[in-house]
């Protein structure tokens, strides 16, 4: 059985603003496996929503979106890597909008590279995935935040909610000069300072989100790979993609395990797409 487009997103590509496709590629996994199976999941809890969204008073068809399926299943790690990254470079190409469904972080930077190096990319994960390998794999997942600084320069990227690094992680990130917003710190001062300080500190005009579910709490978003109490709230999530709308070229959400999930996770990311759709076609209306 073919997996259902996402909800709505009808529009030829020609016509298209934005371009979604799925990544469901999960070999680098760490601990819960499965988030292959999340574009299908995702895709189909898109589903349960209006398509006339209330908080924006619009109804989310007048943003033209095209679903183009998922990648292929790939095997190892760089050979999704190219994949992902040709896909994400025809999309840019055609001046549209790629939001890419995953899979797991590793699709992050594959994305990321699509674009020219003066994007600032902002992420929201629980880790700073910043190890320069994990089990001899430079394109793990646990390395996110590491190889899009490869691309875009270690100054312009900045995770957000972040409240695990190992010890390596953590010199690198001194002596390397990362910058991140704590989730205590979140909690503390507010998203919405929180959001500022990361726009002022990536100092770009253009700007790249990079969500990985597992930034949300796990009280709200269960099935991810590796959960991490103290998280964001998915108010919260809502907020900083409002915020960032204006200035977004392109977005992917990842790590979703659709396994260890009563439906939330699913839900809550399928409606983070959805906000993410009408906020950017809103803010360029
Ligand atoms: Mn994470």
């Amino acid at each position: 059985m073919a997996a259902p487009r996402f909800a709505d997103a009808v529009a030829k590509y020609e016509d298209a603003r934005i371009a979604l496709f799925g990544v469901p590629y999960d070999r680098t996994c760490s601990f819960r496996g499965g988030s292959r199976y999340a574009p299908r999941a995702i895709r189909e809890a898109s589903y349960n929503f209006e398509t006339y969204m209330m908080d924006h008073q619009r109804d989310i068809r007048e943003v033209p979106v095209a679903d183009l399926g998922d990648t292929p299943a790939f095997g190892p790690s760089a050979e999704m890597v190219e994949g992902v990254t040709k896909m994400a470079t025809d999309v840019v190409r055609a001046g549209k909008i790629p939001i890419v469904v995953g899979g797991e972080h590793s699709l992050a930077p594959a994305v990321v590279r699509a674009f020219p190096k003066d994007v600032g990319v902002i992420g929201i994960d629980a880790h700073l995935d910043f190890r320069d390998q994990y089990l001899e794999d430079r394109w793990s997942h646990a390395c996110s935040a590491r190889r899009i600084a490869d691309h875009v320069g270690v100054e312009h990227v900045v995770y957000m909610g972040v409240r695990s690094y190992s010890a390596e992680e953590r010199e690198d990130l001194e002596r390397l000069g990362l910058t991140y917003v704590s989730v205590y710190d979140i909690h503390d001062r507010g998203i919405r300072a929180a959001t500022e300080r990361a726009l002022k500190s990536v100092n770009r005009d253009k700007i790249y989100l990079t969500i990985d579910m597992d930034g949300v709490d796990p009280a709200y978003a269960p099935a991810v790979g590796n959960p991490e109490p103290f998280g964001l709230a998915p108010l919260q999530v809502k907020n900083v993609i409002a915020r960032l709308a204006p200035d977004l070229v392109g977005m992917d959400l990842n790590e979703v395990s659709p396994a260890w999930d009563f439906g939330q996770t699913t839900v809550l990311a399928a409606r983070l797409i959805r906000e993410a759709i009408m906020a950017i076609g809103e803010a360029r209306s």
